[in-house]
């Protein structure tokens, strides 16, 4: 595939077919559909997916249950080995599903080969993993006994992805799922069916060579359903789904979670995060910098662990601020295919849309805004690029308490270190935070208990680009769900406590009698 950047409609069209040609899909799949994709580089039309029919999607599933009866089956380290090739695969594809995800998403190359990385760091989590299912041998109180737990491969696991992680967020979920001996069925966003195209055309080489090997892997094992909303909640509410790991909007897993409490089925929801840090006066300004303009302006604003609010102390503020308002000015908007541009373009014009309501509101609410406007590039009319802003606040108010998924910073100034704690806890989301301090009474009461109350904290380091090893979620309104690393693994299976009596008598538990 070429490496040049390009800006004319006809050129990038033509990319991303050799791009999907390299990858391995069919064309049939991604020209003959009716489902529209864009580019939101351009805002052309770069592709046209067939959506899946419900009768299609109720198929897929139930293949995948008959596929999870013969998968549970295999080995767990023999699983592992299907997640090697597929890992493989990824490394071989790196580039060219790097630059795919690229141009369907906006983000520019290195975030974009980085996101596959990510793919790759998971997938060789998964396959160590794969030999390391343990369960626990516990001290029971009966003698001549023996009481241990056993992990067992629990069912078809859903996975509902979001459009900025168009794929890293389906290899958290799926290289865990599959060693752990679930079958999967994946929804990607509606936004991304492009790269998802490509991800299963990965896995299905790596089954092909699986089977090559003398593998046992069953037709239906990965499936993906490409639609919208009535596809997402026909996979929420199929009974044979024993797992649903959702990536989104709050407002999405508020339509998620009870639809699957309701039948008892399992949630992982990984959603809307309003992360934020702390500059307190001992921080190294230099440092704090480099992490907090990554941490805002990144992925233009789109991670859910983006950076959304900046707590100041009152004798650095000016020095500081001063010194974020230049970055701001100076950062690269444009093309993401073009080394030095450092924020690519907005999803679409929905997004646009709610930043500049955003900064409204925040107007409104007595904030000062910089930046935030439309940037024109050549070529690009139907793209939305802007300048990422930064707003001085008063007070955590207003917009300030929701997440807008773009590159909006409010910062605000603070004075005392206990009382920024308590306003950095007092909002709805709970996924990721930081403090940039060289004061260890600080940085370990960040950590503490009273500190910050969420899923990820950090200490000089923004809140953004979290290794696959630790287990990645939040709390409160971002959902409680925990993907990835660490023994985020345990979600994906069902626990059995095993009891065997290997006396010739039978005490009973707690001292109890029973004797007929
Ligand atoms: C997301 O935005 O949905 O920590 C996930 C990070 C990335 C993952 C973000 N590793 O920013």
């Amino acid at each position: 595939a070429s490496t040049k950047p390009q800006s004319q409609r006809s050129d990038l069209q033509g990319h991303v077919d050799a791009l999907l040609r390299e990858l391995g899909v069919n064309r049939a799949h991604y020209r003959d559909g009716t489902f529209r994709v864009h580019t939101p580089i351009t805002g052309e039309t770069i592709g046209h997916v067939q959506e899946t029919s419900a009768s299609e999607a109720a198929a897929a599933i139930e293949a995948a249950h008959t596929a999870f009866r013969v998968w549970r089956l295999v080995p767990a380290p023999k699983r592992g080995e299907l997640i090697r090739l597929l890992g493989e695969e990824l490394r071989a594809k790196k580039e060219a599903l790097g630059r795919l995800v690229s141009i369907e998403v906006g983000k520019i190359l290195s975030e974009g080969l980085g996101e596959v990385q990510e793919m790759i760091d998971i997938c060789d989590f998964a396959v160590g993993l794969s030999r390391q299912l343990y369960g626990l041998t516990i001290a029971t109180e009966r003698a001549e006994h023996r009481m241990m737990e056993s992990w067992h491969p629990l069912g078809v696991t859903g996975i509902i992805s979001a459009f900025n992680f168009p794929v890293a967020v389906w290899a958290w979920n799926s290289a865990l799922a599959l060693v752990c001996g679930n079958s999967i069925v994946w929804k990607p966003s509606e936004k991304t069916p492009l790269t998802a195209l490509a991800t299963e055309a990965l896995v299905e080489r790596a089954v092909k060579r699986f089977r090559q090997e003398g593998g046992v892997a069953p037709d239906g094992l990965s499936a993906v359903l490409f639609g919208g909303r009535d596809i997402g909640e026909l996979l929420v509410d199929h009974a044979r789904v024993a797992l649903v790991s959702a990536t989104g909007s709050t407002e999405m897993g508020r339509a998620v979670g009870p639809r699957l409490a309701k039948r008892f089925a399992r949630a992982i929801l990984e959603l809307g995060g309003n992360n934020a840090a702390i500059v307190a006066p001992t921080a190294d300004l230099d440092l704090t910098l480099h992490g907090i303009a990554f941490a805002a302006m990144g992925t233009a604003g789109q991670r859910c662990t983006t950076l959304r609010r900046l707590f100041v102390h009152e004798s650095v503020y000016e020095t500081f601020v001063s010194r974020l308002k230049r970055a701001y000015a100076s950062v690269t908007v444009g093309n993401p295919l073009q080394t030095d541009t450092l924020v690519g373009p907005l999803i679409d014009a929905a997004a646009y849309r709610g930043m500049q309501n955003a900064l409204d509101a925040a107007r409104a609410a007595g904030g000062a805004v910089h930046g935030g406007e439309r940037v024109a590039i050549e070529g690009a009319a139907d793209a939305h690029y802007v300048r990422p802003a930064l707003v001085e606040m008063a007070a955590q108010t207003g917009p300030v308490e929701h997440e807008t998924f773009a590159p909006v910073l409010y910062v605000m100034k603070y004075s005392d270190f206990n009382a920024v704690l308590e306003v950095h806890n007092a909002i709805a989301q709970g996924l990721s935070s930081s403090i940039f301090t060289n004061d260890l009474r600080e940085a370990e009461a960040f950590f503490s208990a009273r500190g910050s109350d969420c899923g990820i904290a950090n200490v000089n380091i923004g809140p953004s680009g979290a290794e696959i090893g630790g287990a990645f979620g939040g709390e409160k309104e971002t959902g409680g769900g925990r993907e990835s690393g660490s023994d985020a693994w345990k979600a994906y299976m069902r626990r059995a406590t095993n009891t065997i009596n290997y006396g010739r008598t039978l005490p009973l538990a707690q001292g109890v009698k029973f004797d007929v």
